[in-house]
C-alpha cells in the first residue's frame, strides 16, 4: 500500500475537504495576503480570522508570545470588519478551488445577527461561530454562560442559511460538557470546534520580572502543546455526547501527524492547526498530512472512518 492509497479526505457539514487538516482561525488569516497564502498552501480549507461588525485594531502590543511548548496571546480580535471578509471570500472563491470558512465573533447579539445575515449572501461554504474569545477586555467568555449561549444560538439559528458550527472554550467539568451539549443540541449546529485557547494564563519573564504580554496585566489564552490533552478530552466528551449527530473538529497542540491521529481517534472529523502554523509556517500542513498518512499506513488504515472515534478502553 503506497501513501497515495491512504485517504485522509473528510466532509464537514457535507462540504468535501481534500484532507482533514486545515488552519485554525486566528493566526495569519487577517488580511487578503494571509488568506491567499493559505489558499496556496496545503491547508485543505481557508479559515478566516474571527470578524466583528467594525474593524478592530485589537489590544496593545506585545500581545502574542511564543512559549517553550506553545504560545500565549491576547490579540483582542484585531480584524478588518465583516465586510472585508465577505469581499475576500468572493476573491478567494473566484481564484482558488478550496472551501472557505468564515469565523464570526460579533461583540453583541445584535452584531452577530447582522453579520450572519450578511454572510448568507456570500460564497463562504461554512461558518464557524466564535462566541467566546478569552481576550476581549471587559467581556466574560461566553461559552461558560449557558444561558447566553442559548440566547445567541437561538438568534443566529433563526437567520443563518449557511451550515454553521460553534467554536467552544475548554471545559473542565463533566457537568459543564453536558450542560453546553444540551444547549447546542437544541439548534441546527452542524459541528463544534474544540478548543479555543485556554483563557487567562500568565507567562512571566523571570529576568525582567514582567509578564510576556501587555494586555490584562499579562493574562492571555494559552495554546499549543500545553493544551493538547484538554483539547483531546473536549473532543472525546462532545463526540460521545453528540452521538454522531453533530461533528467535532479538534484543535489544540497539533504539531505532528500522530497528534492529528489522536484527535481523530478521539472522534474528530477534522483537525485544525493554530500555534504550530505561526511557529513553523505553511509547511506544517503538508508535514502533518504526510505523517498522518504514514502512521495510518503503518497501522493498516486506509481512511479516517477506519479509526475515527474508535478509542479503545483499558
Ligand atoms: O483575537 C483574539 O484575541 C483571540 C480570539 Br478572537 C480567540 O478566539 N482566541 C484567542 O486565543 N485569541
Amino acid at each position: 500500500m503506497n501513501k497515495k492509497s491512504v485517504d485522509i479526505s473528510t466532509k464537514i457539514t457535507g462540504v468535501e475537504l481534500e484532507t482533514c487538516i486545515f488552519n485554525a482561525s486566528g493566526p495569519r488569516d487577517e488580511t487578503l495576503t494571509d488568506l491567499e497564502n493559505l489558499a496556496k498552501s496545503k491547508s485543505s480549507a481557508v479559515m478566516m480570522k474571527s470578524c466583528t461588525l467594525r474593524a478592530r485594531r485589537g489590544n496593545p502590543p506585545p500581545r502574542y508570545a511564543n512559549l517553550e511548548f506553545g504560545s500565549i496571546n491576547s490579540m483582542g480580535l484585531p480584524n478588518l470588519g465583516y465586510r472585508a471578509y465577505i469581499k475576500f471570500a468572493k476573491i478567494l472563491k473566484k481564484i482558488y478551488s478550496k472551501p472557505v470558512v468564515a469565523s464570526i465573533s460579533g461583540m453583541t447579539l445584535k452584531d452577530n445577527v447582522v453579520i450572519f445575515k450578511a454572510f448568507n449572501d456570500s460564497p463562504v461554504d461554512v461558518i464557524e461561530f466564535n462566541p467566546g474569545s478569552p481576550n476581549t477586555i471587559g467581556k466574560p467568555i461566553v461559552g461558560y454562560d449557558t444561558q447566553e449561549m442559548d440566547r445567541l444560538l437561538d438568534s443566529v439559528s433563526k437567520v443563518c442559511k449557511k451550515p454553521f458550527g460553534v467554536k467552544l472554550p475548554a471545559y473542565f467539568d463533566l457537568v459543564h460538557f453536558e450542560q453546553i451539549a444540551d444547549v447546542i443540541k437544541k439548534y441546527p449546529v452542524k459541528f463544534v470546534t474544540c478548543i479555543n485557547s485556554v483563557g487567562n494564563g500568565l507567562a512571566i519573564d523571570p529576568y525582567k520580572e514582567k509578564p510576556l504580554i501587555k494586555p490584562k496585566g499579562g493574562l492571555g489564552g494559552i495554546s499549543g502543546k500545553y493544551i493538547k490533552f484538554t483539547a483531546l478530552a473536549n473532543v472525546r466528551k462532545f463526540y460521545e455526547l453528540f452521538n454522531g449527530k453533530i461533528q467535532v473538529i479538534g484543535v489544540g497542540g497539533v504539531y505532528s501527524g500522530i497528534d492529528a491521529f489522536e484527535f481523530i481517534l478521539a472522534g474528530a472529523s477534522a483537525v485544525q492547526i493554530g500555534t504550530a502554523f505561526i511557529q513553523k509556517g505553511p509547511k506544517i500542513f503538508g508535514k502533518v498530512q504526510n505523517e498522518l498518512k504514514d502512521f495510518m499506513k503503518q497501522k493498516g488504515y486506509k481512511k479516517l472512518s477506519d479509526f475515527q472515534g474508535k478509542l479503545k478502553t483499558l
